[in-house]
């Protein structure tokens, strides 16, 4: 049988969902880097128009797509119910997965690829550079937030959705190993960037080897905290609902600080190619900090909240390393789109890691401040 066009296997999707409505338009949407998303929109009647957001699980990267879905299940039902608890709207506060046709929470199509539909959520933003200084600490609120609401669930029960996620020591080797194999014959055009991270490999352990003391607790953590996994009221400007929930899993504390600090707190797009533009911005990263501890509602002990500075930094420079890695394997698990993509985004959290070291006094200061 010949394999099926996009389009058929578009409508063999579509069709396993069974959506009511005339289908009106059907879009690529957003600017992630791992799934396919896509946005559907509905005519209903009378009823009036409705979105639906349509994610082809990336398969490379997600190798367990079915205990993938049960972890975001089983998490948003929980989150559901403590968003219930304190009075809010868990329609628009939380994902929520719309069933197949069948009632499975996914839908396996004739090629084995895994898809998932999410409710849109309708009048909020998502954003790839910080527009104002309230929003971002209204998402730092809501980062924070995410973990307070998580601090009970039971961990034990989520299944890792990608094995050594934040192992920033791992993620070291795995580079090191690319470079040595170098198939794509580019390694010696990236010297300079190799050098920088060769130097600093006692940050990749740093976590490694306080998790192995059990220096600091594991919780449940999103893991991908950057600006653009949470969506912000159109009107209020308030941080609504944390999305992109594949890789909630056990963590630490300071990933997710970390990873919101890498990304938002910059001054510059993650792929900027003017590095002069790239620098992180302590006002931002105050700003951050004081609305993430705010958020977590006082779960940090003192030695996570000391630790912070050094998650901005592992985390920046284990992005750095993961595109970079990327970039010498031939571009294989980010979504690029232009040749050097990846060498462009490495470039950027490798400047924000060499940044953060001049400003090592000041973020230590600034975090001090609210470690009370
Ligand atoms: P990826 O893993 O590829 O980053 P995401 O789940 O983050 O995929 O989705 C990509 C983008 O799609 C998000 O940044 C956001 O703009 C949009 N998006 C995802 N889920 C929703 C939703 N439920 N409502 C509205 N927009 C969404
Ligand atoms: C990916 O899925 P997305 O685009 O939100 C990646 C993160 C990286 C980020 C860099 C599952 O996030 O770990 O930090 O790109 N997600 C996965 O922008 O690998
Ligand atoms: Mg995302």
């Amino acid at each position: 049988m010949m394999a099926k066009t996009t389009e058929e296997r578009m409508d063999e999707v579509i069709e396993a969902y069974g959506f009511e409505g005339t289908l009106v338009s059907n879009q690529p949407f957003g600017n992630g880097h791992i799934n396919d998303t896509r946005v559907l929109l509905y005519e209903i009647g009378r009823m009036g128009r409705l979105r639906v957001i349509l994610q082809r699980i990336n398969r490379n990267v997600f190798k367990n797509p079915e205990q993938l879905m049960e972890n975001i299940v089983n998490v948003t039902a929980y989150l559901r119910r403590k968003i219930e608890e304190k009075g809010g709207d868990p329609l628009r506060e939380t994902l929520n997965v719309i069933p197949a046709r069948d009632g499975k929470f996914f839908y396996k199509d004739s090629q084995e690829e895994y898809w998932r539909a999410y409710t849109f959520i309708t009048d909020a933003s998502c954003y790839d550079v910080v527009e104002n200084q309230n929003d971002f600490y209204e998402t730092a609120l809501a980062f924070g937030n995410f973990q307070a609401l998580l601090a009970d669930y039971p961990a034990e029960t989520l299944h890792e959705t990608i094995e050594k996620f934040h192992d920033t020591r791992n993620r070291f080797a795995v580079f090191k190993k690319a470079v040595e194999d170098d198939v794509m014959g580019r390694a010696e055009s990236v010297r300079r960037e190799i050098e920088f991270v060769l130097e600093r490999e006692k940050d990749a352990n740093f976590f490694s080897e306080l998790i192995e003391k059990k220096e600091i607790p594991i919780r449940v953590t999103h893991n991908d905290t950057k600006l653009n996994n949470i969506m912000i009221d159109n009107k209020t400007g308030k941080g609504v609902c944390v999305i992109d929930l594949d890789t909630v899993m056990p963590g630490l504390a300071m990933y997710d600080f970390g990873d919101s600090i890498r990304f938002g707190a910059s001054t510059g797009e993650e792929d900027e190619k003017d590095l002069d533009k790239v620098s992180c911005d302590m006002e931002l990263f105050e700003l951050y900090t004081k609305g993430f501890l705010k958020g977590c509602d006082g779960k940090l002990t003192s030695r996570e909240i000391e630790l912070m500075p050094m998650g901005a930094k592992v985390m920046t420079y284990e992005c750095g390393i993961r595109f970079l890695t990327d970039y010498l394997q031939g571009d294989v698990y980010f979504r690029i789109h232009r040749p050097e993509h990846n060498l462009d985004r490495c470039r950027t959290q490798l400047k924000l890691v060499a940044d953060m070291e001049k400003k090592w006094q000041t973020m230590q200061e600034i975090v001090a401040k609210y470690n009370k």
